[in-house]
C-alpha cells in the first residue's frame, strides 16, 4: 500500500507541476489527490494509535504489580444508561495515588487506563444524539497542564475507548451533539501551538480528525535567512522571495507539511516541512529560518 501511494504520489505530483501550461491538474488528479492525502492521514493516525497502544502495553507490564497489590485511594461512582438498553449501567473509576493509571469499570468490567493527574469526575457526554450511546469521557491535566480526555463506550459489542484528544470537557472540548466535537490540540509541526481540531467519531466508532485543510497558527516570526514561498500549495506557483530580515506571519497550517505565511507587503504563500521542521529543499530547520517560534515542554 505505502509503495502505491508514493508512486501514485510521484506520478500526480510530476504531472501536476510539469510540462503543462495549465498549472491547475485535471479534476481526476484532484480526486485522486484527495484520496492520497485521505489514505496518507488515516496511515499517520493508525501509526500514532499503534504506537499509543505499545507505550500503553508498556505501562500496563510496568504497572500491573502496583495494581494487583493496591487499593484504589479514590473512587468515583455514576449511573447511566450507555447503550440505550432502558437499563443503567454502573460506572465506577478508581484512581491510585501516584501512579499514573486508573480503572474505569462499567458494569464490573474493568478497563485500564492511563494518564498523570486524573480528573476524580465521570463525564457522561452525548457526542452524537442520533444514536444510543452515551459516551464516557476521563480527563487529565498532564505532568503541566497538558490537557487530555479519554473516551469510552459501552456497546452490546464491547466496552472500548474511541479515542484519546486534546483539552478537557469546559476547557479546550466542545461537544456539538451531531458526531462532532472541537478539541483544543496541540500541533505536530514546527513548534508549539495550538488549534481547535474538528474531530468525529466514524462510521467504526473510533474518533478522527475531520480534513479541514488549514489550521489557524497567527505567529508573528522574522526570517533569519532568505527564503522561497510559493503562491500554491502543490508548489506549482510563483515564487515569493523572502529575505533575511523580513517580518512574516505564519497564519496558518495544515499541521501536516504547510505553513500558509503572510508577507509583509500582504502576499501570501505556502511553505512545505520535511518532519517536524525541516524546510523542505534547504538544510534550514524552524530554529535556523525564524526567530519568534515557541518551544515550550
Ligand atoms: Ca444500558
Ligand atoms: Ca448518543
Amino acid at each position: 500500500m505505502k509503495t502505491i501511494i508514493t508512486l501514485l504520489t510521484a506520478v500526480l505530483l510530476f504531472s501536476a507541476c510539469s510540462g503543462s501550461a495549465d498549472p491547475k491538474p485535471s479534476s481526476d488528479n484532484t480526486e485522486l489527490l484527495e484520496q492520497i492525502v485521505r489514505l496518507e492521514t488515516e496511515k499517520r493516525i493508525l501509526e500514532a494509535e499503534h504506537l499509543f497502544l505499545q507505550e500503553q502495553l508498556t505501562w500496563y507490564s510496568r504497572i500491573l504489580p502496583y495494581v494487583m497489590t493496591d487499593q484504589p485511594d479514590t473512587t468515583v461512582t455514576a449511573s447511566a444508561d450507555l447503550d440505550g438498553n432502558g437499563r443503567k449501567e454502573s460506572i465506577r473509576l478508581d484512581l491510585y495515588g501516584g501512579h499514573s493509571l486508573f480503572l474505569l469499570t462499567i458494569n464490573e468490567q474493568p478497563l485500564m487506563g492511563l494518564g498523570e493527574n486524573i480528573d476524580p469526575v465521570i463525564h457522561l457526554l452525548d457526542l452524537d444524539t442520533e444514536d444510543s450511546f452515551l459516551e464516557v469521557a476521563i480527563a487529565e491535566s498532564g505532568p503541566s497542564d497538558d490537557y487530555f480526555t479519554t473516551f469510552y463506550r459501552w456497546t452490546p459489542d464491547g466496552f472500548y475507548s474511541p479515542g484519546r484528544v486534546g483539552g478537557r470537557p469546559g476547557a479546550g472540548i466542545t461537544i456539538h451533539g451531531n458526531g462532532t466535537l472541537t478539541a483544543l490540540t496541540r500541533g505536530q509541526i514546527l513548534h508549539t501551538w495550538f488549534y481547535d481540531r474538528d474531530i468525529q467519531i466514524n462510521r467504526f466508532g473510533y474518533l478522527t480528525g475531520v480534513p479541514t485543510g488549514y489550521y489557524p497558527m497567527n505567529t508573528p516570526v522574522t526570517a533569519l535567512v532568505d527564503l522561497s514561498l510559493n503562491t500554491t500549495p502543490d508548489g506549482c506557483g510563483d515564487t515569493i522571495r523572502v529575505n533575511t530580515g523580513d517580518t512574516l506571519v505564519i497564519v496558518a497550517s495544515d499541521d501536516q507539511r504547510l505553513l500558509q505565511i503572510q508577507t509583509a507587503d500582504g502576499q501570501t504563500g505556502f511553505l512545505e516541512l520535511e518532519g517536524f521542521d525541516r524546510i523542505r529543499g534547504t538544510s534550514y530547520n524552524g530554529r535556523d529560518a525564524f526567530v519568534g517560534l515557541n518551544y515550550a515542554d
